[in-house]
């Protein structure tokens, strides 16, 4: 199953022999580009930027490099390949083959699932559609256009399920998800991170790290469902998101290594020192972190839903990396929560392991994040300083679940209202640390040159070398 770039849609599901279904997507298709070409990076339209192209399916060799025009990228539609004799893999119907078709009992539950998932992509593109003018190097503006368009393919893949397999509902719901924009008062973007704006490139760098690594998460999870069209489509889109995790990841350990470099030549970690040399102190990145981080917490869901456990049960939606469960029924067991009780006291709740499934998936997210903030760590060690990156507990600053509008400090710890509330500006990124922060924002365009806050990645794109011209600017 090649994929056929001879097609208008080019596509690895035999698109043109479902002449209904190819009408309805081409249909679509310039809706996206119009959509693309105004709520996109829309003043780069005329850049050739040095970009991956899918061009199979294997998990290895997949991607073609070239120069292309961003409105001239080949979105497509791409499952990885079928699993013979797939078998579901959790929930009632354990053991039984997967589907090929939606159950009709389970059309809406599907449906809005994939509306939901569907929504966070363009969402992303919109979010980050001006940081092309401030980007710090031509790398990192590639690195960015990189990300968008796969975001836009991974709206592609949803609406293919959506006009596929939920006829003249999924069509509706395709066209909406071109017209709810983030942050946009009347008709905004489903879930809350996707609405908050993304200004700077701190910024970007923590969203590509801690809320594309929720979409990792949501992936996996969907990876495993019943319904096989959307496991392949998902298990695809997880190779092109190990990308966008590694620019966040890289993108805050050049943040925090060009920070250590400016402390280590002036001999002091004072924060205003640093910021009069143009770098960005230590304790300003753990407060994006804070931010980025408890946003994307909610995105979870609530610790103990009954949505999850009618997915889990119903075989819709499973755990990331199901396999390595023993018990794929969960029907016996429970879980323990740490839930709010009066005063300020913490009580542990026991939940069916079901409804607790967000909480499963959110804290295999907190482990994987924490991963990265240990190799940022190491960094900072290494230079012989004392400052050290933390995770907020998942009870810091929620706006779903139990711990919603709960006042805790960062540690997790109930307090006081009054003291939250006095508190909180130090906890988050201050006016005064996000203008000095768009302060450093400016473009830098010279081939191999990095903006003085962020040191230079260790190697290019595709063995290219760092001064390679990943960009050519119209
Ligand atoms: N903001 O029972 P609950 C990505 C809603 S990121 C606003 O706890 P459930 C990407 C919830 O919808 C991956 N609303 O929720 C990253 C529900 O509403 P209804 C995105 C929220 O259903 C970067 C109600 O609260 N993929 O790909 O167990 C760049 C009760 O909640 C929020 C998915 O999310 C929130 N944060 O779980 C580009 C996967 N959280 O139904 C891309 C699809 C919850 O009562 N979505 N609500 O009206 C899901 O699996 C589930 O909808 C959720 C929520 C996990 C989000
Ligand atoms: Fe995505
Ligand atoms: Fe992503």
């Amino acid at each position: 199953m090649g994929i056929d770039y001879a097609e208008r849609i080019p596509n690895n599901v035999e698109l043109a022999s479902d002449r209904t279904l190819q009408r309805a997507l081409e249909r679509w298709q310039p809706a996206f580009l119009s959509w693309w070409k105004e709520m996109g990076p829309t003043d780069f339209n005329a850049a050739d930027v040095y970009l991956r192209t899918a061009i199979s399916v294997d998990a290895k060799g997949w991607a073609h490099y070239d120069y292309v025009r961003m409105p001239d990228y080949r979105w497509g539609i791409f499952l990885a390949e079928p699993e013979p004799d797939r078998r579901v893999g959790f929930g009632d119907g354990f053991g039984s083959p997967v589907w090929q078709q939606v159950p009709g009992e389970h059309r809406s539950t599907l449906r809005r699932l994939i509306v939901t998932q569907g929504d966070t992509e363009p969402a992303s593109v919109e979010q980050q559609r001006l940081l092309g003018h401030t980007a710090p190097s031509l790398y990192d503006l590639r690195n960015l256009f990189q990300v968008n368009v796969e975001e836009g393919r991974h709206l592609w893949a949803m609406v293919y399920l959506l006009h596929a397999y939920f006829g003249r509902d999924g069509r509706e719901e395709a066209e909406e998800l071109l017209v709810r924009h983030s942050g946009d008062a009347d008709k905004p973007r489903i879930l809350g991170t996707f609405n908050e704006p993304i200004r700077d490139w701190l910024s970007f760098f923590m969203f590509t790290f801690f809320t594309d690594r929720d979409g990792k998460f949501q992936l996996k999870s969907f990876a495993e469902s019943s319904f096989d069209p959307l496991a392949r489509t998902c298990r695809f889109m997880l190779t092109e998101e190990a990308h966008h995790m590694f620019v966040g990841d890289t993108g805050i350990s050049r943040v925090t290594k060009r920070t250590l470099e400016v402390m280590d030549e002036l001999g002091t970690d004072e924060p205003e020192a640093v910021r009069r040399a143009g770098a960005i102190d230590l304790p300003t990145i753990q407060r994006y972190l804070n931010f980025w981080f408890s946003s994307s917490l909610d995105l979870f869901g609530s610790e103990a839903s009954s949505n999850a456990a009618a997915y889990f049960a119903q075989g819709i939606k499973g755990r990331p990396d199901e396999k390595k469960f023993d018990d794929h029924l969960a029907r016996e067991a429970t879980f323990a929560l740490d839930v709010p009780a009066d005063a300020g006291r913490v009580r542990q709740d026991h939940v069916p392991l079901r409804n607790a499934m967000n909480e499963v998936v959110r804290n295999a997210y907190v482990e994987d994040c924490a991963r990265g903030l240990a190799r940022w760590n190491k960094l900072i060690e290494a230079s012989g300083h004392g400052f050290r990156f933390t995770l907020p507990s998942t009870r810091f600053r929620r706006t779903i679940g139990n711990w919603a509008n709960v006042p805790t400090d960062p540690s997790g710890r109930p307090i006081a209202r009054d003291e939250y509330d006095a508190k909180l500006p130090s906890w988050l990124p201050s006016d005064d640390d996000r203008a000095f922060v768009a302060s450093l924002m400016h473009r830098v365009v010279e081939p191999g040159t990095m903006a003085a806050w962020i040191a230079p990645p260790d190697k290019g794109i595709k063995d290219r070398p760092v001064d390679y011209e990943y960009v050519r600017l119209a």
